[in-house]
């Protein structure tokens, strides 16, 4: 890295200068002319034309980085689910009008050539949309921060339906391009795997230990522009690409085998090929293990090597970087670290654990107990042999300290231990990532309360002060301004524009919510905002939605806690009691209830309530008297992108995990924030959606926690609520009956005997009080303006939910770092 500025200007800012940016791009590095180039040509030539707006920004932030080694944050996750990257880009360059009447001018539409970019889909679900959230907000508060991952070739798979079940596609990202990256190969690292450690005496007569691997690759480091929003400033997204060395494949080829040496290529480079789909639910697989030191590895080489000045005294790291460990999955980081300081740096181990437990944080985004990752300790010596002496050896001291403050407490060793005996040896991630970190936080009020309680229970009593909260948050420039240009222009002509970077601003909407007018305009938004969803998930899906009825949402991951069976159970109550008779059609309140979600391929209980959520739709499809008043619309492949059209459209928003179950949510946030209104339990960040909208202005129901453990303690049966609610009954009947599956009753059978027998997340327990709560709903509903007056008070309270404000919190709380102050 050199310190001179580099001398580069940006184009011109006006409709001329883009359109002659835009042509060159076309001519030069697309090599057509606007006749004959197809959408993906023009698409290119205008990512490729914004990019160069945003250039001298980037080159200025990333020099006065290294200029001033201000403390930055290297946020480390497995997963970025960025979303489009053009429209993000345009609105952070305030291109939006020029290039949309540049491109007209020529003859062109700027959003049908948006829609042409694939979504960088690296990510699973909530967690790696948090990590894209995080580093919008970083760059937007000129935090130096730099976000290391993963370039997955092939990112989350792609959903499609086959007779309502679900089939996996690849999803190939990159074949159209990738105008949004950098690859810089000058910069790569070699990351070290298998062979063995051997003890040695070094010159100073210590005792030592190094590693002799067994096998390198190659990690290629991709930067991607992360603008922040109209501030002059764009931090850098670095991802990691996997290639076999050179080396490597040269000693093969030269013993003749040509096969061999593309096979091992080919092994070194599967590293980095393929997102693991697996949501917060670890799958234990080798390669998994392999990706997370391969980038973590590389991140850390890169910090050292890229970013510190030449001779940088390491013992002083952590006043120049915190490592912000997203999840589990970069924890292998930790002894990473530690083996650099004391193998390769010749640190005594105790400074070396100093420095290291200083420059590490980490976040904890689940209560699962089988979400936990546990890697075997075999697998772990087999691998990272050098690693898995520094675990035993790290966690040697610490179980030492907790003999010595438990007075030699063995059960309490025992259970606190890095390296828990059984089922198989293993290390567990979250013990290690906890004993290391100068911090641990849960995302949201409830869920770090949990963590201290029960989860990490030994670890918080042993040290209360490393554990806080940080409640999660989700960015206002792509999920408000981007997503909801109706509602963002409603706002801004109210309070002016502020709001979108400092949301709480949104406050000053209170007084509106009283004001007739405002509520007209809010609900005239919101009609528009339907009209887009029709319009998208007619071109996009086929399917036909009625804009007149409410909208009622829910989307995410499909996961048996979230329990979308819930949500369906109401369906198919409202299907039978209208079929029956029992609620005339004239008195329901039409409604359409979308779901998105994907499940994990090897979740097998989560593809079966796909199939029974695309088959009740079908069923209720088909009835001509249900389908006016209640349609069931699953577009496939939920996606960032859909997102954005879905959520400003909606009603109602779904946030109905069995309390004590999910972490946060952080769909609950922007569905708030876009006029919905909540039926939720009494979970993660839920709970401080209700505190803050106020009681009236969201459907609480369902059992608490404690009520929820208590059950459970006491041997919850969830047959007893079947046969005392005959309503209950009557739905699951039906779907036992074979109603839904062509009268075989043999189809759906596992997920009803699943429900009366075991019934994990207490969908049976909570069924009558959703209910319940939906007929609230629709009392509400049927009062437009109330609803629209509580709709504007979701808006202006939910302030709170921006994640510039998470970014404050864990600078203060955790990282102890700042904004850069001048440009
Ligand atoms: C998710 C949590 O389930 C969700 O509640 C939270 O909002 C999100 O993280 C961001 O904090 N967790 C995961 O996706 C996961 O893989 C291990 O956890």
């Amino acid at each position: 890295m050199t310190e001179t500025t580099p001398l580069i200007t940006s184009p011109e800012h006006s409709v001329e200068g883009f359109v002659r940016e835009y042509l060159r791009e076309l001519n030069f590095s697309q090599g057509t002319v606007l006749e004959r180039a197809t959408a993906n040509d023009r698409y290119l030539a205008l990512a490729r034309t914004v990019r160069h707006y945003l250039m001298s920004r980037w080159m200025q932030t990333t020099v006065d980085q290294y200029r001033t080694q201000a403390k930055a944050v290297a946020y480390l996750s497995a997963e970025y689910l960025l979303g489009r990257q053009l429209d993000n880009a345009l609105i952070a360059s305030d291109l939006e009008e020029i290039a949309a009447e540049a491109l007209a001018s020529l003859g062109m539409d700027l959003d049908e050539l948006r829609a042409v970019e694939v979504e960088p889909g690296l990510g699973n679900g909530g967690l790696g949309r948090l990590a894209a959230c995080f580093v919008d907000s970083l760059a937007t508060m000129s935090v130096p921060a730099i976000g290391y991952g993963i370039r997955y070739e092939y990112g989350i798979f792609r959903q499609r339906f086959v007779d309502g079940r679900q089939v996996e596609e690849p999803d190939n990202w990159l074949a159209g391009g990738a105008p949004w990256e950098f690859a810089h190969p000058e910069h790569e690292v070699a990351v070290a795997f298998g062979g063995r450690t051997e003890k040695y005496t070094d010159d100073d007569g210590r005792e030592r230990s190094r590693w002799l691997p067994g096998w390198q690759v190659l990690g290629v480091p991709y930067n991607y522009m992360v603008p922040g929003y109209r501030n002059g400033r764009v931090n850098t997204l670095r991802l990691w690409s996997a290639r076999a060395t050179h080396a490597f494949d040269l000693k093969t080829f030269n013993y003749g085998d040509y096969a061999e040496a593309v096979r091992s290529q080919t092994f070194a480079e599967n590293i980095s090929k393929v997102l693991y789909p697996e949501d917060s639910t670890p799958q234990g697989k080798e390669l998994r293990l392999q990706q997370q030191y391969f980038f973590v590895a590389c991140s850390i080489r890169d910090f050292i090597d890229q970013l510190l000045r030449p001779g940088f005294d390491l013992h002083d790291l952590p006043d120049r970087i915190v490592f912000q460990l997203n999840d589990t999955h970069p924890v292998i980081a930790i002894p990473e670290l530690m083996r650099i300081l004391v193998d390769e740096r010749g640190f005594e181990w105790d400074d070396a654990w100093q420095v290291t437990q200083r420059c590490f944080a980490y976040t904890c985004h689940t209560l699962l107990p089988e979400a936990l990752e546990v890697w075997p300790v075999e697998l772990v010596g087999r691998l990272l042999p050098r690693h898995l002496e520094i675990i035993y050896r790290i966690n040697e001291e610490f179980l030492a300290q907790v003999r010595e403050r438990s007075g030699g407490d063995e059960l309490l060793v025992r259970r606190m231990s890095i390296i828990a005996e059984h089922p198989v040896r293993s290390v567990r991630m979250a013990y290690l990532a906890t004993v290391a970190g100068s911090k641990v936080n849960g995302v949201a009020e409830l869920h770090s309360q949990l963590l201290r309680d029960k989860v990490l229970a030994d670890f918080a009593a042993f040290w209360p002060e490393k554990f806080t909260n940080v409640t999660n948050g989700v960015t206002p420039r792509r999920f408000v301004k981007l997503a909801n240009p109706g509602l963002s222009g409603l706002i801004t002509e109210a309070i002016g524009d502020g709001w979108v970077t400092d949301l709480d601003r949104l406050r000053e909407l209170e007084p509106f919510a009283d004001d007739a007018e405002f509520r007209r305009r809010f609900r005239e938004v919101k009609a528009g905002n339907k009209d887009r969803l029709v319009s998208l998930l007619g071109a996009r899906d086929g399917i036909e939605i009625d804009p007149a009825t409410m909208l009622d949402v829910m989307v995410k991951r499909l996961h048996e806690y979230k329990r979308q069976l819930l949500k369906l159970l109401h369906v198919v109550t409202l299907y039978d009691r209208i079929t029956s008779g029992e609620l005339p059609v004239d008195q329901v309140t039409p409604r359409t209830v979308v779901f998105g979600a994907k499940a994990a391929p090897g979740y097998v209980m989560a593809k079966e309530i796909i199939a029974l959520i695309n088959h009740v739709g079908a069923v209720v499809d088909a009835d001509p008297d249900v389908s006016r008043v209640l349609r069931v619309a699953f577009p496939a492949n939920y996606n960032v992108t859909v997102a954005e059209t879905l959520i400003p459209a909606a009603d109602l928003s779904e946030q109905i995990s069995l309390a004590g179950k999910e972490a946060s949510g952080t769909g609950n946030m922007k569905f708030a924030l876009n006029g919905a209104l909540t039926i939720g339990t009494d979970d993660g960040a839920n709970v401080e959606i209700r505190k803050l909208v106020g009681d009236d202005n969201f459907f609480l129901f369902g059992l608490t926690e404690p009520e929820a453990s208590a059950i459970a303690e006491a041997g919850y049966r969830p047959a007893a609520y079947y046969e005392e609610n005959p309503s209950l009954r009557r739905a699951l009947d039906l779907v036992a009956r074979g109603t839904f599956s062509g009268g075989d009753a043999s189809v759906f059978e596992p997920i009803v005997s699943n429900l009366l027998s075991e019934d994990r997340f207490m969908v049976l327990a909570d069924y009558q009080a959703y209910l319940d709560a939906q007929e609230r709903v629709e009392r509400a509903y049927a009062d437009p303006d109330a609803w629209s007056r509580s709709a504007v008070l979701n808006v202006a309270r939910s302030g709170f939910f921006s994640s510039d404000r998470s970014m404050r919190d864990y600078l203060d709380r955790i990282w102890r770092a700042a904004p850069l102050t001048s440009s």
